[in-house]
């Protein structure tokens, strides 16, 4: 192949690689609670018992618990985003389930999901009681540490909020149940493109060689 066409066909599958390859995993929700609520809302829009307090463990973080204990969702992200129905979804936090009457931790009730309105619409991902949240998914931890949970599901909805409570049912104690760090990254991954980019690879090695 002269040097010539070697450089065309390089630039076409360039090319091709390019409009096949996966977009980059986006991050279409964060929030760390350093900066206020102003990114959430409450059940039907209206007002929301959650607030930010000082961590428990670590009095430089702010984070996220409840006054109130409820059923359906209490805080919820003001602005719906995109996130399709046909791609991986990641819903990311670190959890701590504190007994604020101290003793041993117990049941705080923490819930996390995700919804299309407010709470319209809404599936539970990861919470205290796995009875409560979608087959296959997430049981928290209450155990008076922090962990951190990487929950990967495909939405039903393509425009959905993030939705997180204090779980009424969990028993009466509000405020046990902390959240932080927030996070929902889209996956996006269409078929043929690792296929596209391993042709690339092999093709741009060939044009190293070739140079040599
Ligand atoms: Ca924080
Ligand atoms: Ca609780």
């Amino acid at each position: 192949m002269s040097r010539k066409s070697s450089i065309l066909s390089i630039a076409s599958v360039l090319a091709l690689a390019l409009a096949c390859a996966p977009a980059m995993a986006a991050t279409v929700f964060s929030d760390n609670f350093e900066s206020g609520l102003g990114q959430w809302t409450g059940q039907g829009s209206g007002a929301t018992s959650g607030q930010i307090v000082l961590d428990p463990l670590n009095p430089s973080n702010q984070v996220l618990n409840f006054t109130a204990v409820v059923i359906g969702g209490d805080i919820f992200s003001s602005q719906p985003f995109n996130v399709g129905t046909a791609q991986t979804t990641y819903l990311s936090f670190d959890f701590l389930g504190l007994a604020v009457t101290g003793g041993a931790p117990q049941d705080s009730g923490g819930f996390a999901g995700y919804s299309q309105g407010t709470p319209d619409n809404h599936h539970w991902l990861a919470g205290t009681e796995l009875v409560y949240v979608d087959a296959g998914n997430t049981q928290l931890i209450d155990d008076g540490t922090w962990h951190h949970y990487v929950i990967p599901f495909t939405s039903a909805f393509p425009t959905i909020r993030v939705m997180i409570e204090d779980f009424a049912y969990a028993g009466p104690i509000a405020g046990d149940a902390y959240f932080d760090n927030i996070n929902v990254v889209g996956v996006p991954l269409p078929s043929g493109a690792w296929g596209g980019l391993s042709l690339l690879g092999g093709l741009v090695a060939f044009a190293r060689r070739s140079r040599a």
